[in-house]
């Protein structure tokens, strides 16, 4: 997948990590891997944290750069991108978890984690921090634009959001008025890219998204039981608990966990039936 086509203003280039069937998870759908194979890949049966579907990425350390690359982009001046990253449990030194990248090799984005906070720069403005807990899923939200006078970085990061209806914000981000419009992007990197933290637990990758000119949005939390409806109700929180069971089988192919901390149990069967009964019963 190394042309550079796919990225439209209503086409998805979502990477994921693996089939949505039981099939081997993989990473097949990157243009290249950095130190990671297709190994740094599964599925909750073998203890991976994934939001979404049967697969996630694993990254377990950063004594070398461990990342996946989409080359897809083609000198964008306008870039969205979502993908849900579990923090694990790192410390001592900031990694660099999220770059878009110009032809010349330069962070037109950048996203590091310091097992603290993420931080949220471009190529001007004052860059934003955001404090997120440990081995919690968070999902990242960015709109990048170029232009002389009006580029952005704007974005959000939600998750951690217990058992609540409610998703919860951890931050947003607003970098306006930029004089960017000689930035463009071409390529975008997720993993532990650049840095080399302790990693005391490993931090998982889930649902990559990255679009022109619409925003990706969040996949609906809870909306566990296949088909997909957009709908949280006692359907999915049956498919939360079969899910919960272990059987292979009965994993869900959808988004069973409610409360964010990369695992299923009974907790997010209660969430889901929480959701279930609130305005958030119906996602967008
Ligand atoms: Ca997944
Ligand atoms: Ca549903
Ligand atoms: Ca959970």
């Amino acid at each position: 997948m190394n042309h550079k086509s796919l990225l439209g203003t209503a086409v998805a280039a979502a990477l994921i990590f693996g089939a949505q069937a039981a099939s081997a998870c993989a990473i097949s759908a990157w243009s290249t891997a950095t130190g990671l194979t297709a190994a740094d890949t599964g599925e909750p049966t073998a203890g991976f944290k994934r939001y979404s579907g049967r697969c996630s990425l694993k990254v377990t350390d950063a004594a070398t750069p461990r990342f996946v690359t989409d080359t897809t982009p083609n000198n964008e001046a306008s870039y969205r991108v979502r993908f849900y990253y579990f923090t694990g449990n790192i410390s001592g030194a900031t990694a660099d978890i999220f770059q878009a990248r110009s032809t010349g090799s330069a962070n037109i984005i950048r996203v590091t984690h310091d097992g603290n906070q993420l931080n949220f720069s471009t190529t001007s403005g004052t860059p934003v921090n955001i404090t997120v807990a440990d081995n919690k899923y968070y999902v990242i939200e960015l709109a990048w634009a170029a232009a002389a006078g009006t580029g952005s970085l704007t974005g959000t990061v939600t998750g951690n959001s217990g058992t609540g209806a409610a998703p919860l914000q951890a931050g947003s981000i607003a970098i306006n008025n930029l004089n960017n419009a000689a930035d463009s992007i071409t390529e975008a990197r997720i993993g532990l890219i650049a840095g080399a933290p302790t990693v005391t637990a490993p931090v998982f990758f889930d649902e990559f998204d990255s679009r022109r000119t619409q925003n990706p949005g969040r996949l609906c939390r809870g909306d566990a039981a296949s088909p997909a409806n957009n709908v949280v109700n006692v359907f999915d929180a049956v498919a939360i608990i079969n899910d919960a069971s272990g059987n292979p089988a009965q994993l869900s192919l959808l988004q069973p966990d409610v409360n964010d901390d990369g695992v299923v149990s009974v907790f997010d069967a209660v969430g889901a039936v929480t959701i279930a009964g609130s305005a958030f019963a119906t996602c967008n």
